[in-house]
């Protein structure tokens, strides 16, 4: 993607070139981004990495926030929120209570409050069951790490054993909370009784393990340092590096209130929140999210944010204590409509998601879909957006979003294609290869024939390939398996007899090879050895409803585009090198087997494997 940014600061710009040549940035850099005076060259280059991420998609979720109760057996210093039992203003839910803060059309409950002497154990799991049995489609976010690490000392459970009941009773991920700075020396001063950075690690790193993603927060703008929280920053980097559980981060700027920490008036600047933003997204080149959290720093901070790196704006919230208790001006909670206004005055898609980042709606017409991997970074490298905007997606979401009429266009999954055709129009482009795809390879323990009655694990982002596989299987080796899904982030593929990769993941699976699996087939090459054809994996379609000249709009951006790529193939591919894991050449290489443009022989391949889906259905319905 092409940027320029006029800077003012020349130390920003070896870090520029890192952050476009995807090379992580060291804690010194960190400094320097921290202390520059060119705070617009700094969000900018925030704002290309979050685009690069996130396209130009903001997201959101209708959410209801319940703090069960205010009691807390810890006195934080920095906390306006917690009170001791007895005192006025204390305050214990029923779960009756809380049911009653719960609506059908909310997709989030985010579930966080003091520490209670008294409460069981059970009364925890009450809740959750509760919540879940009443609104089954609404998933629950609940319990910091410091909540965990109480319930495990309060009852005895191990870490695990406190998370795995929790699951069992239907939380489905963990907040970010609880985590404030990662300095010893803060701690002690503000938060003694807390748990420091290794027990809230440890907390997170357990439940991301037990398929349990989470949050990571820091609370910022009271006694810290740059350097403190840049040591925050790349521990917490450190534990996604080690198990990719991380869903967002959030930086929570400190409320003064009357925690007498700093005077009420001395909040943090706007320029301060903005720099906390933007660098968190640069440093934390792991996290797929950064969260503009608006009750905290302002509509209009947040508003900002959206062009400084942040692609969340968490939610509706629906009433908030800890940040108001502690003076927050914003308001308790958001309406939708709001929150979608503000997401279009930044200039961006306003999209609704679920707990996991899946899109529910969106809110703006004119939406091109992109898939996340490397073989179609061509297509949107040089994409000159004009009146479309770009929102990442696994081919399987494009597939639905495109089935409701969410998107105008997009690079579809063959398969996805297939099933809309009536709706869709092809255009000219395609993802095909002729005789080696590399990034669509089953890993295997045994040859094909031996995999009769054996177990297959697939990861279901893109239907294309599975039934590529399936097809393969059965009408070219006449071996029928089991199909499991496995679920995206695992890499415990023990109990699989072979594994379906796609995308990146398998690049570098091919090129560091996968432990427990001798034997990698390319299904592409397959295909081309069975039908000496190459292989569709993706064609470019729009929705036959889009005027005819915005159709031919989209038409002329994607050549310009793909020319230019091929054009610059070489600086395409040392930008994404280092993402990948792969060298420039390899990555080169890569891209250079693939046929972007629709041939008849491509045409010619899509019919056979048309044909083959059908009759592989009539199969499966015997
Ligand atoms: O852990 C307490 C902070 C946190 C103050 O995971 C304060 O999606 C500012 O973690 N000023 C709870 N902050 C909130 C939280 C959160 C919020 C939104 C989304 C998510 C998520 C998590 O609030 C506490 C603490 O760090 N906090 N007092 C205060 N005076």
């Amino acid at each position: 993607m092409n940027q320029e940014i006029h800077f003012r600061d020349a130390l920003l710009l070896p870090i520029w070139k890192k952050v476009q040549e995807g090379e992580r940035l060291s804690h010194e850099d960190g400094r320097t981004l921290f202390r520059t005076n060119d705070v617009l060259s700094l969000g900018k280059m925030a704002h290309f990495v979050q685009k690069n991420r996130s396209g130009d998609a903001v997201y959101f979720v209708l959410n209801q926030k319940i703090e069960p109760t205010n009691v807390c057996v810890l006195s934080c210093k920095f906390c306006n929120f917690a009170v001791k039992q007895g005192d006025a203003g204390a305050y214990e839910m029923t779960i009756a209570e809380m049911l009653a803060k719960l609506t059908p059309d909310i997709h989030e409950v985010h579930m966080t409050g003091g520490l209670h002497p008294d409460w069981p154990w059970e009364y925890y799991l009450e809740m959750m069951r509760k919540i879940h049995m009443n609104f089954p489609n609404l998933d629950i976010k609940a319990f910091t790490a410091v909540e965990i690490d109480f319930f495990h000392r309060k009852f005895k459970l191990s870490i695990k054993e406190v998370l795995h009941e929790l699951k069992e009773a239907g939380m489905r991920t963990m907040p970010g909370g609880g985590a404030e700075v990662f300095s010893e020396r803060v701690r002690k001063e503000l938060f003694p009784q807390k748990i420091g950075a290794g027990p809230w690690l440890d907390i997170h790193r357990a439940a991301h393990e037990l398929g349990i993603p989470s949050n990571a927060t820091i609370l910022y703008g009271h006694i810290e340092t740059i350097d403190e929280r840049l040591d925050h920053l790349i521990k917490l980097r450190g534990l996604q590096d080690e198990t990719g559980g991380f869903l967002s981060f959030i930086p929570l700027a400190f409320q003064p209130g009357d925690t007498g920490i700093k005077p009420r008036e001395q909040f943090t600047s706007a320029i301060d929140d903005l720099k906390m933003i933007a660098v968190s997204r640069l440093m934390l080149d792991n996290f797929p999210h950064i969260k503009a959290y608006w009750v905290m720093l302002t509509e209009e901070v947040a508003s900002v944010a959206l062009n400084f790196g942040a692609d969340d704006m968490d939610g509706t919230v629906g009433g908030e204590r800890i940040a108001h208790d502690a003076g927050a001006i914003s308001p308790s909670s958001m309406a939708k409509d709001q929150l979608i206004k503000i997401i279009r005055d930044a200039g961006k898609i306003p999209v609704e998601r679920d707990i996991y980042y899946n899109p529910i709606n969106l809110y703006t017409k004119n939406v091109v879909g992109k898939i996340p991997y490397l073989n179609s970074v061509p297509f949107y490298e040089n994409i000159e957006r004009r009146q479309f905007k770009i929102l990442p997606v696994t081919p399987r979401r494009m597939g639905v979003l495109s089935a409701s009429g969410m998107l105008d266009a997009g690079l579809f999954s063959l398969v996805n294609y297939l099933q809309q055709q009536e709706r869709l129009e092809m255009l000219e482009y395609c993802i095909a290869t002729r005789d080696q795809v590399k990034s669509v390879l089953l890993f295997s323990n045994h040859g094909w024939h031996d995999l009769e009655g054996k177990t297959i694990g697939i990861i279901d982002d893109t239907a294309t390939s599975v039934m590529l596989l399936k097809i393969l299987l059965q009408k070219r080796y006449g071996v029928r398996t089991v199909f499991k899904r496995m679920n995206s982030g695992v890499n415990d593929y023990s109990e699989f007899d072979a594994v379906l990769l796609i995308g990146d993941e398998a690049l570098r699976s091919r090129k560091n090879g996968l432990a427990g699996f001798e034997i990698v087939y390319d299904l592409a090459t397959e295909w081309y050895q069975w039908k000496k054809l190459p292989f569709v994996f993706a064609v470019w379609a729009v929705q036959s409803t889009v005027p005819q000249d915005r159709k031919n709009e989209l038409q002329d951006i994607l050549q310009q585009s793909l020319r230019r790529a091929e054009e610059n193939v070489t600086a395409v591919g040392t930008s994404h090198a280092k993402r990948i894991g792969l060298s420039a050449d390899e990555t080169v290489e890569y891209l250079e087997g693939f046929n972007y443009r629709i041939g008849k022989r491509e045409r010619l391949s899509i019919e056979r494997f048309q044909e083959l889906l059908l009759e592989l259905e009539r199969i499966e319905q015997l």
